[in-house]
């Protein structure tokens, strides 16, 4: 079977560098014999010039940092591969896809949008999704989100929506945050941007982790074939973990616990073996269908429901090494939409149009030239021989006089492929048009389908979406940006824009006004952009919802449950629980008032893995107090009972056996507690297999919103 997994590991080990018993030396490979003193007249003395031991070290100091993404700065990455498990060569030519058992490496990357490199991960915001495949035919770049359409429909309001959503240039405030004036002013003045709006304001923008992201290509590409043939397709990666998010509050607090929570749980599951996993699928559109339905396969901020068009899986991806180095690969890589190879082609997308410019512009200045892609990280395993030349940080030698085509003094070499010989050419689509500067009447729908995701979601994810708005335009300052945004809402759903006003103590206005949102080309006066509502055909759909998405399965793995102890805790029931959960590819960590070790009831000694102080409730899946705990101790401990009263307000499991589930009567919760509260497992006796059992089916629910206020029911 063609197996080119390793290919790219291959190809990076020649850049690999290890300085284990090796001498010290300058860039020039001369050894250096005192790396902790400068050179001085005299040892009280002015540092001297001639020091080029001190002077390369600070000058590469003084460079290594390059500017940021100026979008997705925020990420973290790892190498994996992608196996074909369901062919599609009746679809596309493109070799990766031809055979099941086909693995080609991938380097994927994960991130936030809107904050900086330095920011929180739990920012409520998109995170990017792009993977870099590195084919025998070249590298193909799949450059998506965790969320399937997008803000805007044309390439040319990025920048617009760039700088709304980013801290506000006169006081570069606030970080990684939408919730502000110039984020809400420019979506007030933006109906397009419902759709996405209403997916951002759920709980898709505060993953739990992201191994537990759906991903999405968002535009509509094209496959082609063999024959030439080609067929419009949507790119889904659905998590083998299911989708999952945490809670408002305790993203926030998160933020401030471990802001790399994302990172850490990335690398951690990778450094475990608890390899992150997604199956590709693809919605497949016949040519034929491109006009079927009543939306518009180019508009990205649609979707194509998967009632009416399902999603087939072709294959999977396993992500199964950490980078050696975060700057030279993750920080490095370089992703770009416009990186095809043949047997995927664009559609006219008029967002994806502008983004095959974007990318290669943004790396110029990013990377600093056009060599970036002879960067290791970003090296195709095809070869590559064309006549660019030259540039800053050229790497490669190319010999021979002869660097134009065509040419006779290099033997016409590198010559043309035809396409036989894997040659791209592009699609031949035919076109015939005037050259206007508008947009089509079939864009102009924008809140059918932002109902469409409204009325697909349950109570509990309804009222995480008020809520959601309440706290972001709260933050607004300007009372009109927030009228514009309830009017706005009231095109999706009344309700919606009445239960949100009553947060922020303001009135839906009557009448909706979108001044700028005209068409702006002459015989388009008056504007063919006056959004309107085109219901969905499809009233209701479940793979939009996290809690009803039916792909979504119980699994624990890698879950991590906080087990409270302190001296004197039942070494059996600790042992109890953190077996029956490592069966279950989970873990149970002993947190106690101090680091160290605990003693057991049986003399023992358990070491503790956190102290209160070092670790937190939000930074698990569930609570576990297990019996022969100091009640004492921990109920006078503010910190130990914080693991409690935040896990319930989460909605996570709680679970306690013996004397220990007295401790709960000492929470903030305690008075809501019924008998049969579900997610609460505690037993009166010593916790058995039966309860450790009940412990994790409880956990395979992931959370039990009917703990909060529900502004649904
Ligand atoms: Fe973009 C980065 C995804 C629209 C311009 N984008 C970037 C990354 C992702 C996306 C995942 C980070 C890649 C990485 O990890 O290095 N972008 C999207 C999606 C979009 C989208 C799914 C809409 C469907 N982007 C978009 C538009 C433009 C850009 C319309 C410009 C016209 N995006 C960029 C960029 C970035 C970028 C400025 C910043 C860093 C980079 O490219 O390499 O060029």
């Amino acid at each position: 079977m063609k197996n080119f997994q390793d290919e790219k590991q291959r190809d990076l080990s020649i850049n690999k560098s290890d300085g284990t018993n090796k001498f010290l030396t300058t860039d020039q490979g001369v050894r250096i014999n005192d790396d902790n003193n400068s050179l001085k007249g005299g040892d009280r003395g002015p540092s001297l010039l001639e020091d080029f031991i001190l002077r390369e070290k600070i000058t590469h100091f003084d460079h290594e940092r390059i500017p940021e993404r100026v979008v997705h700065a925020r990420g973290s990455g790892a190498h994996g591969f992608f196996e074909v498990t369901n062919p599609i060569p009746e679809l596309t030519k493109a070799g990766f896809l031809q055979e099941a058992g086909i693995k080609t490496p991938v380097f994927a990357r994960f991130s936030t949008v809107a904050g900086s490199r330095g920011s929180t991960d739990l920012a409520r915001d998109v995170r990017g999704f792009a993977v870099k495949f590195y084919t025998q035919e070249g590298v193909y770049d799949l450059v998506g989100n965790n969320i399937p359409v997008f803000f805007i429909q044309d390439a040319s309001k990025f920048p617009d929506l760039v700088h709304a959503v980013k801290p506000e240039p006169h006081n570069e405030m606030p970080q990684a945050a939408s919730a502000h004036d110039t984020f809400w002013d420019f979506i007030s003045l933006m109906p397009e941007s419902m759709h996405m709006i209403m997916w951002t304001m759920s709980d898709r923008a505060i993953p739990r982790s992201y191994r537990m992201m759906e991903g999405f290509g968002v535009h509509t590409f094209r496959l082609i074939n063999e024959a030439n043939e080609s067929t419009f397709v949507k790119f889904h990666w659905k998590p083998k973990l299911g989708t999952h998010a945490v809670a408002w509050d305790e993203a926030q607090k998160i933020s401030g616990k471990n802001p790399d929570f994302h990172r850490e749980d990335l690398w951690q599951a990778i450094e475990m073996g608890n390899f992150p996993e997604w199956e590709l699928g693809v919605q497949v559109i016949p040519s034929e269908d491109e006009n079927k339905y009543e939306f518009d396969l180019l508009d990205p901020t649609k979707i194509v429901p998967e009632e009416l068009v399902p999603v087939t899986i072709i294959g999977r991806m396993v992500l199964n090494k950490n980078p050696d180095n975060f700057f030279a690969e993750t920080e490095q890589i370089a992703f770009h939409p416009g990186h095809v190879v043949p047997g995927i082609d664009f559609s006219n997308d008029p967002l994806l149009q502008g983004r095959l410019f974007s990318y290669t512009d943004t790396q110029l200045t990013r990377l600093g030239g056009p060599n970036f892609h002879e960067i290791p990280i970003n090296r195709s395993v095809a070869p590559v021989h064309n006549n660019q030349r030259d540039g800053f940080m050229r790497q490669e030698v190319n010999k021979g006089r002869v660097s134009y085509h065509p040419n006779s003094l290099g033997g016409g070499c590198p010559y043309q492929a035809q396409i036989a010989e894997g040659g791209f050419s592009s699609f031949n689509e035919r076109i015939e048009a005037h050259k206007v500067r508008e947009r089509s009447e079939s864009f102009a729908d924008h809140f059918g389908q932002a109902k469409l995701f409204f009325n697909s979601q349950t109570p509990e994810e309804k009222s995480h979406i008020v809520k959601a708005l309440r706290f972001e335009l709260g933050k607004v300052e300007t009372t009109a940006i927030r009228i514009r945004m309830l009017g706005l809402l009231s095109q999706v759903d009344a309700q919606l824009a009445e239960k949100v006003a009553l947060g922020l103590g303001a009135s839906v206005p009557p009448i909706l006004e979108f001044p700028a949102n005209k068409g702006v080309s002459p015989e388009n006066e008056g504007g063919n952009q006056e959004p309107k509502t085109v219901e969905s055909s499809v009233s209701l759909s479940e793979p939009l919802s996290m809690v009803k998405n039916p792909t979504n399965s119980p699994t624990i793995e890698s879950r991590k449950v906080a087990i409270l102890c302190s001296d004197g805790v039942s070494e059996a029931a600790v042992m109890n629980i953190k077996s029956a959960l490592k069966k279950q590819g989970a873990k149970g960590c002993v947190i106690a008032p101090h680091l160290g070790s605990v003693l057991t009831d049986s003399d023992g000694a358990l070491a503790a893995e956190f102290s209160f102080l070092t670790a937190s409730s939000v930074l698990f899946d569930a609570v576990y107090v297990p019996h022969g705990v100091g009640l004492n101790v921990l109920a006078q401990n503010d910190d130990a009972l914080e693991y409690l009263n935040d896990a319930y307000k989460h909605c996570k499991v709680i679970g306690a056996d013996g004397e220990a589930s007295e401790l709960l009567s000492g929470t903030t919760f305690a008075s809501k507690l019924t008998n049969d509260d579900p997610g609460i497992i505690i037993t009166s006796e010593i916790a058995s297999e039966a309860f450790a059992q009940e412990f994790i089916a409880a956990m395979g629910v992931h959370r039990f919103w009917n703990r909060e206020p529900n502004l649904y029911i």
